[in-house]
C-alpha cells in the first residue's frame, strides 16, 4: 500500500480547493442563512447570527458566550452507558441525558411504571450497548420527530420522542443476535428503521444446534418507525455490521466483515474481500404482501430468504476487507463503505443499483472508485461541497478527500484526491459533520469520536475518558479546535439545527405517557389533576398526590406492611423548569415529576415504621421542607 499522499501534496491543491469552496459557500449562504453575515469571531455567535453565517474560511469560534445558545444540537450515543446524550455544538456542553437501556437514578427510568411499560419484558436487563442514534426524516431531511437507537447487548431497538426527549417505544428483535448497524429510511419519510443482526447464530437459536457453525446465520430487520412493529426480516449470508439507506427510499445497504461465516478471529479474516449487502426494500415488501415468506419458530415475523447470488431481495457486492462503516453522500449519489483492514474506501454508485437488481450489470460495475486513504478507515462523513472525511483508526487521523476526484483517479486520470490529513487523539471511530447524514449537509463542524485520550486530560485512573474532538471544516483546511472528554463510550453522533426541533417546555396534561395512571384514576373515580387520596383495594393501595412548590398535597399517608403501594404524583406547576421529584427514604424509590407531568411508581411496603418522602429537585427556597411521611403499620 502506498504512503499517505498528502505528505508531498503541492500547496496549490489547497488554493484550488479554496476557490471551489468559496463558490459553494455562496450557495449555502443563499439557502437559509439569510440575514446573517460577516465573520463569526468571539461574540458573533448570537441567537440572531448563527455561527454558520461565517464561511470565509475557518472563522468559526468554538466559544459560546455565557447566556448565548449553541448553533447546533448534537445527539450522542453512549455505547455501554446505554443512554443518549444531548450536546450543544460548538460549545460541546452536555445539555441533557436521555436514559434508554440503562437505569437512571435521577429520573427513575427503569423504576417508574411509565418507563417499565416502555421497557416491557426487556426490563429484565439493566443495561445496554447503544452505538448509533439517528433521527426520523422527511424527504431526506431531519424532521425532528423521533430518534431511533439500538442495543447491541440485548438485541433491542428503541425510539425517543424528541418533544419530551424520553424513550417511548422499545422492541426486542427476534432471530437476530445483537443489533449493531441501525439506520432509518430517509425518503419519502421514516418509514422503516433498519436493524442489522451482527452475530451469526442458529435459526432458531433454541439449543438444537450448538457448535455447528454451518447452521449459523444473521438477519436484517425492517421495523415500522411509527408503530415500532417488526414488519419483516431478511435472512442473509455472512454477518451484518453497519448499515445505511439511500435517498430514494428503495435501497438499504449493510457491510459484512464475516463473509466467511467464521467463529474465530482467524476465520473472519480469511477472505481478501467481504461484501456490502444491498437490500431492495420494495422487493421485500412485495414478497411479504404476497405471503411469499417463512417464519422461524418462536416468532411470527415474516422472513424472506436473501441468501444466494440472485434472490430478488439482495445483492452481495464484494469489497475489501472486513469493511466497517457505510455512509451515503448527502447528494444521494454514493454509498461509501470503509475498508478497515484495507486502506481503501469503496464508492458504490446508488444510481446503478436498479440495473444491478435487473441483472443488467455485474456486482463490481456498481463500484466507481476505491481510493487509498490510509490505515484503518472506519467511518466517513461529508461537507456537502463534494468532500469526504474518513477516520483512520490505525493512523489516528482524519483524511479529507474529494469524491469526484477519487472517481476520476479510478478512471485512470492523474489526479490527487487527498486534500488533507489531520492528526486526531487518538484512534478515531465515528466522525460526523453538521447535518452530514442528510441532504442539507452544511460543512461547518465535524466531530470525531476518538477512542483513546491517553495524555490529553488530567489522569483519572485506569479508565481514561474518550476524546470527542471538534474540528472546524468551514474553510479549506480542517482545524482542530476542542478536546471533549467523555465517559464510556460515544460511538456515534448526529447534529442538527435548532430550528429542526420543537421540544416542549412543559408537559401537556393529555400526554399519552401516563395512560396507565389515567386508567387507574378512572377506575378509582378520582381526577388526576386534583386527587389527594389513598384508595385501597385488598392489599393494593394507590396513593394520589399532587405537587405545587413547595408542597405535596398530603403531609402523610398510611399503608399496611405488605401492601403493594402505587404512588401517583402529578406536578401541577406550569412554570418552565419547575421540576419536582418524589423519593422515599430507605425504600429506594425516586423519580422525576416535571411541570404538568404525572409519574408513578409501585413498590411493596415491606418494612413497618415512619418513612419520609421528599422532593428531589431543588424547586423552591423551601425545597428542603417539601416532604411528608409514609406511615407503615406493622402487619
Ligand atoms: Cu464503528 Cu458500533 Cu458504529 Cu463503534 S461502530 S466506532
Ligand atoms: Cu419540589 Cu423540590
Ligand atoms: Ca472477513
Amino acid at each position: 500500500m502506498s504512503k499517505n499522499q498528502s505528505d508531498d501534496m503541492p500547496t496549490g491543491a489547497f488554493n484550488e480547493g479554496r476557490r471551489r469552496f468559496l463558490a459553494g459557500s455562496a450557495a449555502v449562504g443563499a439557502v437559509g442563512m439569510a440575514g446573517a453575515a460577516g465573520v463569526a469571531g468571539v461574540g458573533a455567535l448570537t441567537r440572531s447570527q448563527p455561527a454558520q453565517a461565517a464561511s470565509n474560511g475557518n472563522g468559526l469560534s468554538v466559544h459560546v458566550d455565557p447566556g448565548e445558545l449553541d448553533t447546533y444540537y448534537g445527539f450522542w450515543s453512549s455505547g455501554q452507558s446505554g443512554e443518549v446524550r444531548v450536546m450543544g455544538v460548538p460549545s460541546m456542553r452536555e445539555l441533557a441525558r436521555i436514559p434508554v437501556f440503562n437505569r437512571c437514578s435521577a429520573t427513575g427510568w427503569g423504576q417508574t411504571n411509565e418507563s417499565l411499560a416502555v421497557l416491557g419484558d426487556s426490563a429484565q436487563f439493566q443495561n445496554g450497548d447503544l452505538h448509533h442514534v439517528h433521527m426520523s426524516y422527511t424527504d431526506g431531511k431531519y424532521d425532528g420527530r423521533y430518534l431511533y437507537v439500538h442495543d447491541k447487548l440485548n438485541t433491542r431497538v428503541a425510539r425517543i420522542r424528541l418533544d419530551i426527549m424520553r424513550c417511548d417505544k422499545m422492541v426486542t428483535v427476534p432471530n437476530a443476535h445483537a443489533i449493531h448497524g441501525l439506520r432509518v429510511q430517509k425518503a419519502p419519510k421514516t418509514g422503516y428503521v433498519f436493524a442489522n443482526g451482527e452475530n451469526i447464530v442458529p435459526l432458531p437459536n433454541d439449543g438444537r444446534h450448538l457448535d455447528e457453525p454451518e447452521h449459523y446465520w444473521s438477519v436484517f430487520t425492517g421495523i415500522d418507525g411509527e408503530s415500532m412493529e417488526i414488519k419483516w426480516q431478511v435472512w442473509v449470508d455472512g454477518n451484518l455490521d453497519n448499515c445505511n439507506a439511500d435517498y430514494s427510499g428503495r435501497f438499504a445497504a449493510s457491510t459484512c466483515y464475516n463473509a466467511e461465516r467464521g467463529v474465530t478471529l482467524a476465520d473472519k479474516m480469511r477472505f481478501e474481500r467481504d461484501w456490502v449487502v444491498v437490500f431492495d426494500i420494495h422487493a421485500i415488501e412485495r414478497a411479504v404482501e404476497s405471503g411469499d415468506y417463512i417464519t422461524i419458530e418462536g416468532s411470527d415475523v415474516p422472513v424472506v430468504d436473501g441468501r444466494g447470488p440472485d434472490t430478488p431481495f439482495t445483492r452481495y457486492i464484494p469489497v475489501p476487507k472486513n469493511p466497517h462503516g457505510i455512509n451515503a453522500t448527502p447528494d444521494g449519489k454514493y454509498l461509501i463503505a470503509n475498508g478497515k483492514l484495507s486502506p481503501t474506501c469503496t464508492v458504490i454508485d446508488t444510481h446503478k443499483l436498479p440495473d444491478l437488481f435487473d441483472n443488467k450489470i455485474e456486482l463490481r460495475d456498481t463500484v466507481v472508485a476505491e481510493p487509498e486513504l490510509g490505515l484503518g478507515p472506519l467511518h466517513t462523513t461529508y461537507d456537502g461541497r463534494g468532500n469526504a472525511y474518513t477516520t483512520l483508526f490505525i493512523d489516528s487521523q482524519v483524511v479529507k478527500w474529494n469524491v469526484e476526484d477519487a472517481i476520476r483517479h479510478y478512471n485512470g486520470e492523474s489526479v490527487n484526491y487527498i486534500r488533507q490529513k489531520l492528526d486526531v487523539h487518538y484512534q478515531p471511530g465515528h466522525l460526523n459533520a453538521t447535518l452530514a447524514e442528510t441532504a442539507e449537509a452544511d460543512g461547518q463542524w465535524l466531530v470525531v469520536l476518538s477512542k483513546f485520550s491517553k495524555d490529553r486530560f488530567l489522569p483519572v485512573g485506569p479508565l481514561h475518558p474518550e476524546n470527542d474532538q471538534l474540528i472546524d471544516i468551514s474553510g479549506d483546511e480542517m482545524k482542530l479546535v476542542h478536546d471533549g472528554p467523555a465517559f464510556a463510550e460515544p460511538h456515534d453522533c448526529i447534529m442538527c439545527r435548532p430550528d429542526q426541533l420543537n421540544p416542549s417546555p412543559i408537559y401537556s396534561r393529555d400526554d399519552p405517557y401516563w395512560e396507565q395512571a389515567r386508567k387507574w384514576a378512572e377506575e378509582d373515580g378520582v381526577d388526576l389533576d386534583t386527587a389527594s387520596t389513598v384508595i385501597r383495594n385488598g392489599n393494593k393501595v394507590r396513593v394520589y398526590l399532587t405537587a405545587v412548590a413547595p408542597q405535596y398535597s398530603m403531609n402523610k399517608f398510611t399503608v399496611k406492611q405488605g401492601d403493594e403501594v402505587t404512588v401517583i404524583v402529578t406536578n401541577l406547576d406550569r412554570i418552565e423548569d419547575l421540576s419536582h421529584g418524589f423519593a422515599i427514604i430507605n425504600y429506594g424509590v425516586s423519580m422525576e415529576v416535571n411541570p404538568q407531568q404525572t409519574s408513578s411508581i409501585t413498590f411493596t411496603a415491606d418494612k413497618p415504621g415512619v418513612y419520609w418522602y421528599f422532593c428531589t429537585w431543588f424547586c423552591h427556597a423551601l425545597h428542603m421542607e417539601m416532604a411528608g411521611r409514609m406511615l407503615v403499620e406493622p402487619a
